[in-house]
């Protein structure tokens, strides 16, 4: 029997991460690994989804300052892993969580240009040694990304900024998880069918490699 792990799933808006997680904890479930939390991020707890709302809808009382919006996401994230992540890990659950720090990484530090020392520190004081096991990075242009998110839903506080943030985004996605081994970068421009293949074969491969 494998050992429970802690899958993340990453990338920019519109990259497909929602329909990626259903499909990993599917995919999971052909493997008759049925115990599976799923989560977001912000979110999934009462207070870390009052924080979601606060950070992609307020647009109007005033403008956030980079580090708020920052340790926000921490604060979020500290509600999620304390109330759910870590104890669903110690009952042996698995979990799939839509983004984790990377996100925070990639948004915070290259989109809004804070210090990537300051973002390590926060994660190693407040997330300990809570790594994830796997990560996925659905890698999309931005354009496609947005134009995507745009088709689906209004868009948000975050969403509104240029493009060239959201290309900063992507460049220090792809430079964070340059010699990650515990990333699996995917092709996320490709039509949904390519994508869902593509993860299949990643998480099947991924998983025989823990088996054996
Ligand atoms: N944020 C941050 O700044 N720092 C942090 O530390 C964290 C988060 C944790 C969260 O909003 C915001 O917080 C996010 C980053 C920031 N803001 N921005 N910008 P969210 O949870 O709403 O995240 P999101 O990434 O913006 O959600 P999204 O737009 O829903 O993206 P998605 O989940 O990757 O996409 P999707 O819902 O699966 O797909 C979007 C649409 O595209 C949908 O209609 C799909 O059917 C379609 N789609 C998906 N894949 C394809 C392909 N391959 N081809 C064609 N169409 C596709």
């Amino acid at each position: 029997m494998m050992k429970n792990k802690f899958i993340v799933i990453e990338g920019l808006e519109g990259a497909g991460k929602t329909h990626a997680c259903l499909f990993v904890k599917e995919t999971l479930k052909e493997y008759n690994i049925r115990n599976v939390v799923l989560v977001r991020q912000p979110g999934s707890t009462p207070i870390a989804e009052k924080i979601r709302k606060l950070i992609k809808n307020e647009f109007q009382i005033e403008k956030f300052e980079k580090e708020t919006e920052l340790l926000l996401m921490y604060a979020a994230r500290i509600q999620l892993v304390k109330k759910i992540i870590q104890p669903a890990l110690k009952q042996g659950k698995w979990v799939i969580s839509d983004r984790h720090d990377l996100s925070s990484f990639a948004y915070q530090g290259g989109g809004l240009g804070i210090k990537k020392k300051l973002i390590q520190q926060l994660t190693s004081l407040f997330l300990g040694d809570l790594m994830p096991d796997l990560t996925l990075y659905l890698d999309v242009h931005p354009k496609i990304g947005l134009k995507r998110a745009l088709k689906r839903k209004k868009l948000d506080r975050i969403e509104h900024r240029s493009l060239k943030f959201f290309k900063k985004t992507r460049i220090s996605y792809l430079k964070n998880i340059k010699s990650d081994k515990k990333v699996i970068k995917i092709d996320a421009n490709l039509n949904i069918n390519s994508v869902t293949q593509n993860i299949k074969f990643q998480i099947l491969k991924w998983l025989h490699k823990k088996v054996i």
